[in-house]
């Protein structure tokens, strides 16, 4: 059972996911090996996670590992419909089309979950936060789930402090080898992409602010100050914007820097970051767009309401034209950019974070069972594989410590 947008895209869908697969290597030596081994037979995994062709690459790994999975979008404007017309035409159950309303994401999770899954895979939290709210029936079957996001995680630590998760949830988003590298060079590259997308602007002296200084924002900044842009970073965090300003970024209050910014994006996880105030004293032609995994970052219903008018100018672009006559862009809605007005990070990056992601749904399937409702992170060692395949494929070789070399790491008695 599926519903797409249009299954004639499939063809087109099968060769971006081929393209994925070639710069996935660490997935495809998981894939390879589980093909043998079979470390998901029996299991049902339901997911909510972008459809991506990235994904399309872990979904492919999922079922070749033995699983049976059923499959919804985790944002209404960030599934590639061509994706996943190929991934329906290959008999996966899947309910996920861009432009979706927010009954349909919902109706699309519900869908997912008709099949009784052993293990839940989200990005945000949502199918899991339905199955707690809605089908507590449905929890006693579920050896555990896996939360790709920092948001999702967030979500899944608060309701694990007030004793209302039912089953063991592992936080991908907290595997070094996924927030040091998909939330910093994945974020960082793939906003750039959606900005120039949705603007075709020349980035080189413009003024960039960057809402939100933790690891997308550092990458997101990062990428702008490479491409030219002087950056301004805002934050509510004294040492994430010390930071900042000793990486070189002018660090003021948002209200400050609506009055000089050209272009804006929001990387904070937190609502009403950017609100009337700010849009009111923005400069004609500012373009202000939203990285951070929920809409609520920008408020749009104020900006709105200060409007005269509003028309869509380009692709995922809006002019909105307030009545002191300026004009303000809005790019994808608010929503994340990089994956509505893009392609999401890059398939290199995401290599990794789906490793995780693979791992940490064997693990459940093994070890399930006999762990407690709570929030885990992967052990170290899993970490370290996956930096180590990923070097591997890459080509890179690095150097290993001598066996005295590692006696003189653990010698406390030598000292000058
Ligand atoms: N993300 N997925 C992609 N190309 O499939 N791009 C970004 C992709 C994930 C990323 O891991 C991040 O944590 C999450 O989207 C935010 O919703």
């Amino acid at each position: 059972m599926s519903k797409v947008a249009n299954l004639k895209l499939a063809d087109a869908g099968k060769l971006r996911i081929e393209w994925a697969e070639s710069r996935m290597p660490v997935l495809m030596a998981l894939r390879e090996r589980a093909k043998k081994t079979q470390p998901l037979r029996g299991m049902r995994v339901a997911g909510c996670l972008h459809v991506t062709k990235e994904t399309a690459v872990l979904v492919r790994t999922l079922r070749a590992a033995g699983a049976e999975v059923s499959w919804s979008g985790c944002n209404p404007l960030s599934t590639q419909d061509d994706v996943a017309a190929a991934l329906a035409a290959e008999d996966t159950s899947i309910f996920a089309w861009h432009g979706m309303s927010k009954d349909d994401f919902y109706w699309c999770i519900e869908e997912t979950l008709k099949f009784s899954p052993t293990l839940t895979l989200d990005d945000g939290a949502d199918l899991i936060f339905t199955v707690h709210a809605k089908h507590q029936e449905l929890a006693k079957g579920v050896l555990g789930g896996t939360e790709e996001t920092t948001t999702g995680v967030h979500r899944l630590r608060a309701m694990a402090h007030d004793g209302k998760l039912l089953y063991p949830v592992i936080a991908v988003n907290d595997s070094e080898t996924k927030w040091d590298f998909d939330n910093v060079y994945g974020t960082g590259q793939s906003s750039i992409d959606g900005i120039l997308r949705a603007t075709s602007v020349l980035l080189a002296g413009k003024t960039f602010v960057v809402a939100g200084y933790g690891h997308c924002g550092r990458g997101v900044a990062s990428r702008a100050r490479g491409l030219g842009a002087n950056v301004v970073v805002t934050e509510i965090s004294p040492t994430q914007a010390l930071k900042a300003t000793l990486e070189g970024f002018r660090v003021m209050k948002m209200d400050e820097a609506a009055r000089i910014g050209d272009i804006f994006i929001t990387a904070t996880g937190m609502k009403d970051v950017i609100v009337e105030r700010h849009f009111a004293v923005m400069k004609d032609g500012a373009v202000i767009c939203n990285t951070g995994h929920y809409d609520c970052e920008l408020n749009l219903v104020e900006l709105e309401a200060m409007s005269k008018g509003k028309r869509e100018v380009r692709a995922n672009n809006e002019e909105y034209t307030l009545k002191n006559g300026h004009r303000i862009y809005v790019l994808a809605q608010g929503r994340l950019v990089n994956l509505a007005a893009a392609e999401g990070h890059p398939s290199e990056v995401m290599d990794m974070s789906f490793a995780n992601q693979f791992q940490g749904l064997c693990k459940l399937a093994k070890e399930g069972k006999s762990m407690k409702p709570g929030v885990y992170e992967l052990p170290k060692e899993q970490d370290v594989e996956i930096a180590r395949l990923k070097l591997e494929t890459s080509g890179i070789a690095i150097d290993a410590l001598t066996p005295e070399q590692v006696k003189y790491a653990t010698d406390y008695s030598a000292g000058t």
